[in-house]
């Protein structure tokens, strides 16, 4: 007890024994002592109190533990549920999406038994579906294009959804192929006309310079070309961080990033291509350029598929108003060969020449964007394809699982 007169803890009155008063006035103690020899242990009533008192308090904490051990495993129980059914989700989502990309494949290989030109069929939105009855698929030309335009082509499939998005690779311009001098052209022009359309508008790095610099970036070799005003592979050494020069094929175009010259405002201009909806139903990121397929010539540019931007790009003497009457005219009467194109539209004799091995009716190099949703989860798989009908197969030279 503590005595708060006068703040000092007093050990004597605790040992003291409770004593009653005597009807003499004098005291005695309310537990007699025992008397010695007869008994030296403690009474047995408190013995059994004590014994019940304890067995009390194991009971109460043996009761908290199984609370305690309960509380955790319904707990561990929740989360293990939890995962078990996000693992379901997720498998659900991926095996819808990989199912995506097997009949997008499928859809453009038995395009390619069709025939030998790709162009933008009428989009699958201009069909009359009033009626009840769908049109058949066999007798629509370039049907996959259906996935290539406007929003994704989105189909149930369980208790999840399938969205996929085709781009053809063909109507874009090839970076890893600006060793050859024609295509290298092309991309400079591309290149000037973001550079002078957009935010870059004064910007310090010319556009053949910034070709050049992915020429040397992908070149093999350490040399800065004699014709060359790029970047090589001192200019990224003496850069803090420094880093070395790919010298390979570009793998991605998210590598450009890395490449000198090329600003963060400049890569949107690139990805986004002609505008935010441009950058929506490409499946593989840029509606102008493209790293697929990665060997470093032979590639032709799709005139049916090209956008504007590209087709502008595809000579120094065209106009966007000369790629916008091709794009208009193009929606009536896709090109079926090259010559129906350069008569069309290519007067002078000598631009028909150079254009001759640059352009194609046809496209072998698609990519796809596959999605799988179910529920709150979503898992994208991105891949590209070469089509190669005469094996009756498709390709892969790309693949990635995103989310
Ligand atoms: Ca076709
Ligand atoms: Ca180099």
């Amino acid at each position: 007890m503590f005595n708060f007169s006068s703040g000092i803890f007093s050990p004597t009155i605790l040992s003291a024994s409770p004593k009653k008063p005597l009807s003499d006035g004098s005291e005695r103690e309310a537990h007699p002592r025992p008397r010695a020899g007869v008994c030296s242990g403690p009474h047995p009533l408190a013995l059994a109190r004590e014994q019940a008192g304890l067995a009390l308090v194991t009971v109460v904490l043996i009761v908290s533990l199984l609370a305690v051990v309960l509380v955790e495993f319904a707990y561990n129980s929740r989360i293990q549920l939890r995962m078990a059914d996000s693992f379901a989700k997720q498998l659900k989502a991926y095996t819808i999406a990989r199912g995506g990309i097997d009949a997008a494949a499928d859809l453009l290989l038995f395009d390619s038994r069709k025939g030998q030109v790709d162009f933008f069929s009428a989009p699958l939105e201009s069909f009359d579906f009033s009626g009840g009855s769908l049109p058949d698929p066999t007798k629509i030309e370039e049907i996959w294009s259906w996935a290539a335009q406007g929003t994704p082509f989105s189909y149930p499939v369980g208790d999840g959804i399938l969205a996929i998005k085709i781009s053809d690779e063909n109507g874009k311009i090839n970076l890893n192929q600006v060793e050859e001098v024609k295509t290298r052209k092309i991309a400079y022009q591309l290149f000037e006309t973001i550079i002078s359309t957009s935010a870059e508008r004064g910007g310090k790095v010319p556009a053949e310079a910034l070709v050049d610099s992915i020429r040397e970036w992908t070149d093999g070799d350490l040399e800065t070309g004699t014709d060359s005003q790029g970047a090589e592979a001192d200019f990224y050494l003496g850069l803090t961080p420094s880093y070395s020069s790919k010298e390979g094929a570009l793998d991605s175009l998210s590598e450009l990033r890395l490449i000198g010259g090329f600003t963060p405002q400049l890569y949107a201009a690139l990805m986004e291509g002609a505008g935010p909806e441009a950058r929506k139903i490409d499946a593989l990121g840029s509606p102008l350029v493209t790293v697929f397929p990665q060997q470093s010539s032979g590639g032709k540019i799709n005139i049916n598929t090209a956008p504007a931007l590209v087709l502008e790009s595809l000579h120094e003497s065209f106009t966007p108003g000369w790629a916008q009457e091709i794009i208009d005219y193009r929606k009536d009467k896709p090109f079926r060969s090259i010559t129906d194109f350069l008569s069309q539209f290519v007067p002078d004799s000598q631009t028909r020449l150079d254009l001759q091995n640059l352009i194609a009716v046809k496209s072998d190099v698609f990519s796809i964007s596959s999605t799988g949703v179910v529920g709150d989860l979503a898992i994208t798989i991105k891949t590209v394809i070469t089509r190669i009908p005469s094996e009756n197969r498709v390709g892969l030279l790309y693949f990635r699982v995103e989310g």
